[in-house]
C-alpha cells in the first residue's frame, strides 16, 4: 500500500504467480498456445510471456484468435475446409461485464455453514483455544474484536484520515468508517463535492471526489507471530482497493516490513484481466542496514520460482507475493463481494501461510537474512478502503465501477500461542 507499492506489485504479481498459482486452468479457458501480452507496470509497458509458463492467464483475454496454419487461397479454401473457430473465453472483456454483474454482491448470503464451521470462526472470547488445521499447533485468542454497538473501540483503533499510497486517489475520512450491525464498514463514495485530504509529508495533499476509510491499530495492539484473521465481504467493481494489512512498529517502511494479507483490487482491468475474484497478499521489506538512499530505491521482485538468485541480497528493497482467485466466477458476473469469507495470515517464526477459509494458497519463509528485524518484530494492524491510483485504476462508471461500495468486517481476530 505504501508509496510505489502499487508499481512493484504489479510488476511482482507477473513474476510470482508462475509459482504461487496450483489452481489448474479451468477447462476451456483461454490457455492459448500463443503468446498473451500483460503488463509488467504501471506505466502501461507491455510485455510477451512465453504461452503455457503461467496458468493464470486464463484471467487474459487475448485478442489472438485462432487462424489457419497457411493463409488460405481460395481454392485450398474449396478443397479444405477448415473450421475456423474462435476462442471461447470464459473471461469478460473490458467494458463487457457480465450481465449480471455484481447482482449477488448486493445481497450476499448470510455467513455461510462452511465458515461457521471453520474452526475458531466462531469463538469470541479471549482465552478461546483452537488447533490451527495449517501448523497443527494451539493457539489462544488474544485479541478480538466484534465491532457490536455503534462506535469504533478506540482503545484498539486509530482514524487513520492522512493517505498510505502516494497511489491512492481517493481521501480518507473519518465519516465513511462506521460500525453498525455487528461490522465495521468502510464505505467508498463519489462525493458530489471534492474533499481534500492531509497527506504524508512528502506528498502533496489529495482532493478527489472519492472517499474512503482507514483505521489502524499502531500503538494498541501490536503483535509478532500468531494467526492474524478477518472475517469480511469486500466491495467490488473497477477503482476498488481495500486492504488488511500490517507494518512493522518499530521502524518506519520499509525497514520495519509490511504484510499484506489481503489487497483487492476490482473490475476488468485495462489488460482485460478480471479481478473481482481474486485478491493479493505479499510482503515488501529492505535490509535493516540500509539507508533511505537504497530503502526507498527501485525494489527487487523477489522470483520465488528462482530463489537463490536474489533471495538473500541485502542491497535493495524486496517484494514477494502471490493470490487467492476463485476462478470461474467471471463467467456468471460473481465476486468475492458475494459471500463473506475469512481472510488470515498464520505467521511462524520461520514461515507465513497465507489462508482463506483456512486453505492456505502462498507460503512464504520469513528465515531470510534480509527479513531478520522486518518479520520479527511486532506489527501493527491497518484495515482501509481506499480507490483510484495506478493500480486499482480511476473509479469510472464507464468501466463498471459501482457506487457506493462497502467493506464490511464481521471481526479481526489475533490468536497467539
Ligand atoms: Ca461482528
Amino acid at each position: 500500500m505504501k508509496r510505489i507499492l502499487a508499481l512493484l506489485f504489479v510488476v511482482l504479481m507477473a513474476l510470482s504467480v508462475v509459482s504461487c498459482t496450483t489452481e489448474p486452468a479451468t477447462e476451456g479457458d483461454a490457455t492459448t498456445a500463443a503468446p498473451t501480452t500483460t503488463q509488467s507496470a504501471a506505466n502501461g509497458d507491455t510485455t510477451t510471456q512465453p504461452a503455457g509458463g503461467d496458468k493464470t492467464q486464463v484471467t487474459t483475454v487475448a485478442t489472438t484468435v485462432n487462424t489457419p496454419d497457411t493463409p488460405a487461397t481460395p481454392e485450398e479454401t474449396t478443397e479444405k475446409k477448415t473450421e475456423w473457430k474462435p476462442i471461447i473465453y470464459t473471461k469478460p472483456q473490458q467494458g463487457k461485464l457480465p450481465a449480471n454483474y455484481g447482482e449477488a454482491a448486493k445481497n450476499p448470503k448470510a455467513v455461510s455453514s462452511t465458515i461457521k464451521n471453520l474452526l475458531g470462526a466462531d469463538k469470541k472470547s479471549v482465552g478461546a483455544t483452537h488447533t490451527s488445521p495449517v501448523t497443527n499447533t494451539t493457539y489462544k485468542l488474544k485479541f478480538v474484536d466484534d465491532f457490536n454497538g455503534t462506535t469504533l473501540n478506540t482503545s484498539n483503533w486509530t482514524y487513520y484520515t492522512r493517505n498510505y499510497n502516494a497511489a491512492e486517489q481517493s481521501v480518507n475520512r473519518k465519516e465513511n468508517v462506521n460500525v453498525k450491525d455487528g461490522s465495521l464498514v468502510i464505505t467508498g463514495k463519489k462525493e458530489d463535492r471534492q474533499y481534500t485530504g492531509s497527506a504524508e509529508t512528502w506528498e502533496t495533499p489529495k482532493t478527489s471526489y472519492f472517499t474512503g476509510g482507514a483505521i489502524n491499530s499502531q500503538g494498541k495492539k501490536e503483535y509478532t507471530y500468531g494467526r492474524l484473521e478477518i472475517m469480511a465481504k469486500l466491495p467490488y467493481s473497477y477503482g476498488m482497493w481495500p486492504a488488511f494489512w500490517t507494518q512493522g512498529t518499530n521502524r518506519g517502511w520499509p525497514w520495519g516490513g509490511e504484510i499484506d494479507i489481503m489487497e483487492f483490487v476490482g473490475g476488468v482491468d485495462q489488460w482485460n484481466n478480471y479481478r473481482d475474484d481474486e485478491y493479493n497478499s505479499g510482503l515488501h521489506w529492505c535490509d535493516p542496514k540500509l539507508g533511505d538512499d537504497k530503502a526507498w530505491s527501485t525494489g527487487l521482485d523477489v522470483k520465488l520460482t528462482d530463489p537463490d538468485s536474489v533471495w538473500n541480497r541485502t542491497d535493495t528493497k524486496m517484494s514477494t507475493g502471490g493470490k487467492f482467485e476463485l476462478l470461474g466466477l467471471s463467467a456468471k458476473g460473481g465476486t468475492l463481494a458475494d459471500e463473506w469469507r475469512i481472510c488470515g495470515l498464520e505467521w511462524t517464526k520461520d514461515k507465513m501461510y497465507f489462508y482463506c477459509n483456512d486453505e492456505v494458497y502462498l507460503t512464504i519463509d520469513i528465515t531470510k537474512t534480509s527479513m531478520r528485524e522486518a518479520y520479527h518484530k511486532n506489527h501493527y494492524m491497518i484495515l482501509n478502503l481506499v480507490m483510484g491510483g495506478s493500480w486499482a485504476g480511476t473509479p469510472d462508471e464507464a468501466k463498471g465501477t459501482v457506487w457506493p461500495q462497502e467493506f464490511k468486517v464481521e471481526w479481526v481476530k489475533v490468536w497467539q500461542k
